[in-house]
């Protein structure tokens, strides 16, 4: 089985913020954990945006080429994935000539196919959006719903993509899979942008030059949204060299994006793939936005911005991620602040899990030298974790990063709540209970680990040193079975997870 999943490639007119940090992470942990089940062959896509008019605005106001502000910009987005610890199997520029040239079959077969016209546009235009708006969209005093400028007034001579013929397949598209769009709230958003009329769109720009050449009227380049939504199928056809993965990994299952580019993603992109006769995605996942502590849009002006290198810096990689997927639930906006990640931190990522890893650790270590005992596990305990990891898999399937986290963690509670109510140092004063003892620590040990291996795609970092810890570095997910008897192995003693700090 195939399991292919994107995030949206950011535009490198800017640099990378939290919001590209954020999808970034909660797309990893769905590709991590699905590489945890040994059926899954999986591929994770992510990338930069680099044509267009922002991207060739930016580039003018700082007196470079497009070419040198892309090349400058993408290399930040591409140097963020290991910092975040994200694990993608490649990464796509649109600048890539390969990723040209399938942009340009894939658009000449729509071409071929009738679906295209040449005609005369005159819309309300936004830069910021590289998107003309239609009029039921545009805010009082002709601004852009999404950035709230000014919207100018633009004609050209185009070439229109037919979107208006596709209202129909569309309609059928949302009727037949009511999964397409996630959460339902933006199912009903796209349904809802259908049911209001579909008119045609511009599919090339004359006036433009920073894009991808149209090769049956070389005046023009493609609108860049074509050109951009087109890498998430033609990254597939050279991201391994001399091998072309199409065949194994399209339709993708998941494409994970921002509210703010639903349009886009589920009506601009279905009814291309339709037009080019290939197949449509799975799922769109949309996620909401991260607001500033004060519940506002992150803005340096505001002073409310959360910088992800400076979590980075004062806690770590692993806590920025666990943060991100814990506070905010995803598919919902949020607001996020240094408070709040000071506070999750010391709270559940020290108090909780590390302290229960710690302490599991130093009593096997000081009642047992160093050796889980073997015993049977506490039927209780264990019947507290029976089909967990098939409940984690199940919401993850629907990617509820934040839910499934939410599962784990009532278990490091359970897990942290069963020493107290076990107090090994008590049975330990006792040899009669040794035997309970014996249990105790064989319990908590294989608690530990299924919960570890089920947080390995949340917390790479910190679990992969746990597990190691406990001497059982497997990260299957048949392996996060909570086993009815355990032990034998050796620990070894591990320095605090999540340090407390000055
Ligand atoms: O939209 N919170 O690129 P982009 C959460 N190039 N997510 C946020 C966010 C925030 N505060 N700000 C941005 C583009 N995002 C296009 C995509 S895909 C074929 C082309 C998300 O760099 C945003 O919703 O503006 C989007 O999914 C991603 O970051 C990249 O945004």
């Amino acid at each position: 089985m195939a399991f292919y999943i994107t995030t949206a490639i950011s535009y490198v007119n800017g640099v990378p913020h939290l919001g590209h940090a954020y999808e970034a992470i909660a797309t990893d942990v769905i590709a991590r954990h699905m590489r945890q089940r040994h059926s899954q062959e999986v591929f994770f896509l992510t990338g930069t945006d680099e044509h267009g008019e922002p991207v060739a605005d930016a580039a003018k106001a700082e007196g470079v080429t497009p070419q040198e502000l892309a090349d400058r910009n993408a290399e930040r987005f591409r140097a963020l994935m290991p910092q975040l610890d994200v694990s993608n199997d490649f990464f796509i520029r649109t600048t890539d000539e390969e990723h040209q040239r399938r942009v340009q079959e894939v658009l000449q077969r729509v071409h071929d196919n009738g679906h295209t016209y040449k005609g005369l546009y005159e819309g309300w235009y936004c830069p910021r959006c590289a998107d003309f708006k239609v009029e039921n969209e545009i805010l009082e005093g002709n601004l852009c719903p999404i950035h709230e400028i000014r919207l100018t007034r633009e004609q050209e001579e185009n070439w229109f993509f037919r979107l208006s013929t596709f209202q129909e397949p569309l309609e059928r598209l949302y009727a037949d899979r009511p999964d397409f769009v996630m959460p339902p709230v933006r199912f009903n958003e796209a349904v809802s942008f259908i049911g209001s009329g579909l008119q045609d769109v511009s599919l090339t720009r004359a006036r433009m030059t920073w894009g991808v050449p149209v090769p049956w009227d070389p005046g023009h380049v493609f609108y860049v949204w074509f050109d951009a939504l087109l890498n998430y199928y033609t990254a597939l056809g050279y991201a391994r060299p001399g091998e072309d993965l199409t065949d194994r990994f399209w339709p993708a299952n998941y494409h994970i994006i921002g509210k703010d580019i639903l349009k886009f993603h589920t009506v601009f992109w279905p009814a291309l793939l339709m037009a080019a006769d290939l197949a449509v995605p799975q799922h769109v996942f949309v996620h909401g936005f991260l607001l500033g502590a004060d519940g506002r849009k992150m803005s340096k002006s505001l002073g409310n911005v959360l910088d992800p290198f400076e979590v980075i810096e004062q806690f770590s990689t692993d806590a920025l991620r666990f943060y991100l997927m814990r506070d905010v639930g995803f598919g919902a906006d949020g607001a996020v602040g240094m408070d709040s990640v000071t506070a999750r931190y010391e709270s559940e990522l020290a108090n909780e899990y590390g302290n229960l890893a710690s302490r599991t650790i130093a009593m096997i270590l000081r009642y047992r030298d160093g050796v889980i005992p073997d015993a049977d596990t506490d039927p209780e305990l264990a019947a507290e974790f029976a089909g967990l990891p098939e409940r984690v898999a199940e919401l993850l399937d629907g990617a509820e990063v934040t839910q499934a986290l939410e599962l784990i963690w009532q278990r490091v509670r359970r897990c942290n709540r069963f020493v107290e109510e076990r107090a090994p140092w008590q049975l330990a004063k006792d040899p009669e209970s040794a035997r309970a003892l014996d249990q105790t620590l064989a319990s908590l040990a294989e608690g530990l680990r299924v919960i570890s291996v089920l947080l390995a795609p949340y917390m790479p970092a910190s679990t992969a040193k746990l597990l190691a810890a406990l001497g059982a570095s497997e990260l299957s997910l048949p392996g996060a079975t909570f086993a009815a008897r355990t032990g034998g192995r050796c620990v070894i003693a591990l320095e605090p997870l999540f340090p407390k700090r000055g």
